[in-house]
Order: structure tokens, then sequence, then C-alpha cells
């Protein structure tokens, strides 16, 4: 560009010096060199438009850039979390604790996509965050599979993936993964209900499972975890369906289940709180007695406060965490990637079992003695 605009003044002036050095012969040349002169003039313009534009352009590139290093210059961290939905309490917790986290008081801008659990629209808010230009995307993953495409489109637009929660389990295009141990979960659920049926002179388990979504890894984990040691003791699971980790879910698999099994089962297995508080429903309007005592074993997940309540009330006979405050911990492997370290690529949040007094046993897995917390008033008002 600026070839061109030298170029134009330089012929202008070998112009100008002509007409004025031609005396005599200048009324001859007068006329075609006015017209070269304006020529030249024209492409002077066009020439210094062409770098305005060029200016202009360049000063965009730069406002951009600026734009872009804003986490680097102290500006706002500027985040995209897909988080799986609103299905219950475990995940209201979640969001909480993200949201809380990541403010703009703490230095971050959150960009928040609740996915309502459809996985189509949580790859689109994942490509919604890549156009933003985000500086790191957080996935809960609502399954664990399908992910690899839209995690080469982040890798190629070089914004870091943290998954949180659930696991992505056919792609490594991720930086960290922050979450719980589900099939520990499982195994745990099962382990214990060895030990307590023992305890209980119980001889025979006939099982049913309410599972979460399935493919979503916390499904995956804990559905095989307690199968594993349900085979191994020799039980009977008499059926497994989805309540897709809700009430109304769990409410409606249960009560099918009062119809088919009528008078079979002796243990119900709720892979959530929420999909357990339906099952209750379900049960108390089909007459079942659950808890201890009584003639069905009742076992869940999450350990969420409304949980821990009912656990408390005599009604869930043992409830297994998972911890759903991953979020600090997020924020920690974000802050090790802004100081250019390299942070943990699996790294685990710890997990409690709860039950009253009388339903703790001792009990192991894989070999590990676990600690089982009683529920009281006090450790009910500390739940998230
Ligand atoms: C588990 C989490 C599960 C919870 C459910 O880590 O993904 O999803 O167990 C929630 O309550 O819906």
């Amino acid at each position: 560009m600026k070839k061109k605009l030298l170029g134009a003044i330089l012929s202008a002036a070998m112009v100008m010096s002509l007409l004025a050095g031609c005396g005599s012969t200048a009324a001859e040349t007068a006329a075609p060199a006015a017209e070269a002169v304006e020529e030249a003039a024209d492409t002077a313009a066009d020439a210094a438009a062409d770098t305005a534009a060029t200016v202009e352009e360049a000063a965009e590139k730069v406002e951009e850039a600026a734009a872009d290093t804003g986490a680097a210059a102290g500006g706002n961290i500027k985040v995209g979390f897909a988080q799986v939905g609103h299905e219950s309490d475990w995940r209201t917790a979640s969001t909480k604790s993200c949201q809380d986290v990541f403010s703009a008081e703490n230095g971050y801008d959150l960009s928040f996509v609740d996915c309502d659990n459809d996985e189509a629209a949580q790859k689109e808010a994942v490509r919604s965050f890549i156009e933003q230009g985000v500086d790191y995307i957080i996935i809960d993953p609502i399954i664990a599979t399908g992910w690899d495409t839209v995690l080469t489109e982040c890798e190629d637009a070089g914004i870091p993936v943290i998954v949180i929660d659930r696991t992505i389990d056919d792609s490594d295009k991720y930086v960290s993964w922050v979450g719980s141990d589900f099939l520990t979960e499982g195994k745990a659920a099962g382990e214990w209900l060895k030990a307590y049926a023992e305890k209980q002179g119980i001889k025979e388990i006939n099982a049913l499972i309410i599972q979460g979504t399935i493919g979503s890894s916390a499904q995956i984990g804990r559905t095989d975890g307690f199968n594993e040691i349900a085979k191994r003791e020799g039980w009977t699971v008499l059926d497994q369906q989805t309540g897709d980790f809700t009430e109304a879910g769990g409410q409606e698999v249960m009560e099918s289940f009062c119809k088919s099994y009528a008078g079979k089962f002796n243990v119900v297995v709720c892979e959530n709180d929420n999909e357990a508080f339906g099952a209750m429903t379900a049960m108390d309007n089909a007459g079942v007695k659950y808890g201890p005592g009584n003639d069905v074993i009742l076992i869940s997940y999450d350990a969420c406060t409304a949980g821990l309540e009912d656990v408390k009330a005599g009604k869930i006979t043992a409830d297994f965490e998972c911890n759903p405050l991953a979020a600090p911990t997020v924020e920690g492997v974000i802050k090790t990637l802004e100081a250019g370290k390299t942070p943990e690529n699996q790294i685990l949040v710890p997990d409690n079992w709860y039950a009253l007094k009388d339903q703790i046993v001792d009990f192991a897995v894989e070999g590990n003695a676990q600690k089982m917390i009683e529920v009281t008033d006090d450790v009910i008002a500390a739940q998230y």
C-alpha cells in the first residue's frame, strides 16, 4: 500500500518539475501534463483511501487482540459453563457452587447455559462459547460419549476445556476432569448392603434399581458398581429402569415396579435422592413399607440435605454422597493454567456415606475400610 502511495506522489512531483522546467514548450505540453497531474492525484487519493482502510483494519485487529488478552492483561477471565440442566437438588447445588465461584467480584465473566438435559443443546452451548472467544470452557457432560468433534473445535480455537462432575469417555481433548468416583459409589452401596443384610439376618436380596440418565457416567458407575457386588453375592436384580435422575421419573418407575413385582422385592436402589423422593411417593400409594425395620431397604445416592432428612426420618436406609461442590477445585485448575503451569488431569473430590446409628456397619470397598457418618441434625445442617 505504502509503495502505491509513494509512487503516485513521486509521479505527481515529476510532472510538476517537467512543467516548471519546460519554459517555451509549456503551452504545448500543459494540457497532457495537467492531465497526468490529475491522474497522479487520483492515484494518490486512491492510495490514501486504501491506506486509511488498512489503518482502520489494523486498528480493529489491535482492539480484538486487546480484548482477547483481557485475561492476560488483568481483565476478567471469561468462562463458559455448559451445565447438564436443573433436574435435581444435587444439580441446584452444583450450579450455585459454580456461580458463586465464577462471579464478577472474583474476576470472572461467566456465560452460564442450563442445557436442560438436552445433548444437542449442550454441544450448541459449547460452540457458542467458542464464538464468544471465552478464555475457558467448563462442561458437565449430560452423557459420556459424542464429544470428540466439539472438543476438537475447542482445541482448534485454543480454548482449554475443563470437565466437571460427569466424565467424557470418548475423547481426551480436555485439560482436567474434576469429580467423584461413581463406580466406587455403586460398590460402596453394594458392600454396605452385604454387611447390613448379614447383621440383619437377611438371607435373600431381591433388588429393583431406578437408574439415572442412561449413558451418563454417574448412572454407568453406580449401576455397574452395585451390580458387580450383586453378581458376586448371588443377589437377584429383578429389574432396572431409568428415572432420569428426576422425582417424577422415580415415581413413575416405582409405580410400575410396585405393580410388576408386588411382594417380590426387599431392596430398592435409587441412583439419586430425587428419584428416591418419587419412589417413596409411589410406595406410599401402593402401601409398601420401606426404611429401617420395614419390608424394603431403600438405598439412595447424592446425600443432599433433603435426602439426609429422609435418612433421619427413617425412610432412606443409607445414602451414598456425590459431592456437588467441585467448582472451587475447577477454579484451582484455571489458576494453575493462568500461572502457566500444568494441572492434574484427573482430580477426585471426596464423597461420604450416611446412615442412622443402627444402620452403620463396618464394610470395605476393594479392601479399603469405609467410614460411615451418622446422620444428626448438625450433619444435616452442614450438608449442601
Ligand atoms: C452425579 C450427578 C448426578 C447426580 C444427580 O455426579 O451428575 O446428576 O447424582 C444429578 O442428582 O442429576
